[in-house]
């Protein structure tokens, strides 16, 4: 699973990526600071099963990595090579899911420079580039789609789901938009947008730089999105770092060692502050909301011992994955390893200790035993 960070120049996506992965890529006050995309890994939070199951793993708040890249800004006009242009939409061909960052502030216009901007707009002018760029990969070859779909070949939906299978669109959502557009080979330009519409990758958005006084009117016109301030979160990650604080992900609070400098207080002072009107930097919350909300996805643990919940070293719940919601314990073997997955000969649910088929569903935090 990977998310992606999109926006406009200047954003904050690459602060956004180095307080969500602790990476330390280049940011700064100017626009196409990224060129080549950032990758990390960041993480969301789960309730660890440990204290149910009565074994010491740790205080029952697990962090489960997933990927992370972020991206040279987009402008409008992206899709056509405007700005950075074109290639750098294809950094996030197998993102599952998007986190716009978007400047609340209203302080750069959308080429990223300082000027008026507004942030509603941006958030319009993006999903309009996310969907025109996987448009044009669809009608750059419609026409020889068509013709199989004439001859039979294959089915309307499979052309569309062929086309599109690079960019991680789900297999069910073309199947569904397909058939409720009622796509065939004469489809036009625009049915065909209304399909990218509906199986496109899913967008939330974090309204950044909430720390700004003008971002506060914006937030209340952007509906959904999560109020946000990477750098204040940049800012503790590395403090909880080096031991200044002590701050997890997503708190609402930290505590403040004895160590800290007079003027770096003063800012954890102003941060804190902020922790209290929106209740976290939003950082953590926006990439739960990507994972739970947008993917629908639940976390697993693979143990080898059912009894022990270890793997073969000892280690206590060792692993826990991120897998959409109807995963199979077949599909769970596979992501352990092709291996696991080819010799897969059933599993064990280590709460019930009974065995089930390749095709049990797994649940939200289930402890399986794989059997090979
Ligand atoms: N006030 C404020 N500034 C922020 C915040 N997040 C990032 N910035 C600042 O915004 C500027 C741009 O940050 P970057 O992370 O480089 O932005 P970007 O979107 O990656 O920019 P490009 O790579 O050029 O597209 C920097 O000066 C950051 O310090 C925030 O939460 N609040
Ligand atoms: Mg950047």
């Amino acid at each position: 699973m990977k998310i992606g960070v999109v926006g406009s120049p200047n954003a904050g996506k690459t602060t956004f990526l180095n307080a969500a992965c602790l990476t330390e890529a280049e940011m700064a006050a100017y626009p196409f600071t990224t060129i080549k995309p950032n990758r990390g890994t960041a993480v969301v939070r789960a309730k660890c099963p440990c204290k149910e199951l009565g074994v010491e793993h740790c205080d029952g708040k697990r962090l489960v990595p997933i990927a992370m890249v972020d991206v040279a800004g987009l402008v409008p006009g992206a899709h056509e090579g405007k700005g950075m242009g074109n290639q750098f939409l294809s950094d996030l061909a197998d993102a599952d899911a998007l986190i716009h960052v978007v400047d609340a502030s209203g302080r750069s216009d959308t080429e990223g420079n300082p000027g008026n901007g507004d942030p509603v707009k941006d958030v319009e002018f993006l999903e309009d580039e996310i969907e025109q760029w996987m448009l044009g990969i669809l009608m750059d070859k419609w026409d020889s789609l068509k013709r199989k779909i004439e001859m039979k070949t294959v089915k309307p939906w499979q052309a569309v789901h062929e086309q599109l299978s690079g960019l991680k669109v789900r297999e069910e959502d073309v199947k569904k938009a397909v058939k409720e557009l009622g796509v065939d080979s004469n489809a036009t330009e625009k049915q065909l947008l209304e399909v990218v519409k509906k199986v496109r990758k899913p967008i939330l958005v974090a309204a950044n730089k909430m720390d700004l006084p003008e971002s506060e009117e914006n937030i209340k016109r952007l509906d959904n999105a999560v109020a946000c301030c990477a750098e204040a979160e940049l800012a503790l990650r590395r403090a909880n770092e080096s031991n200044l604080i002590s701050y997890s992900p997503g708190d609402a609070s930290f505590d403040v060692g004895s160590e800290v400098p007079e003027k770096q207080k003063k800012a954890l002072d102003f941060i804190k502050s902020l922790l209290a009107k929106f209740g976290s930097t939003g950082v953590q919350k926006a990439i739960d909301g990507a994972a739970y909300g947008l993917l629908d996805l639940i976390v697993v643990y693979p143990v080898e011992d059912e009894n022990k919940l270890t793997d073969k070293k000892g280690r206590v719940l060792p692993d826990a994955y991120l897998v959409p919601k109807g995963s199979t314990a077949l599909d769970l073997a596979y992501r352990v390893h092709t291996e696991i997955g080819e010799k897969f000969v059933g599993a064990v649910d280590a709460r019930t200790k009974k065995r089930v088929g390749k095709d049990y569903e797994l649940k939200n935090g289930d402890v399986i035993r794989i059997l090979v």
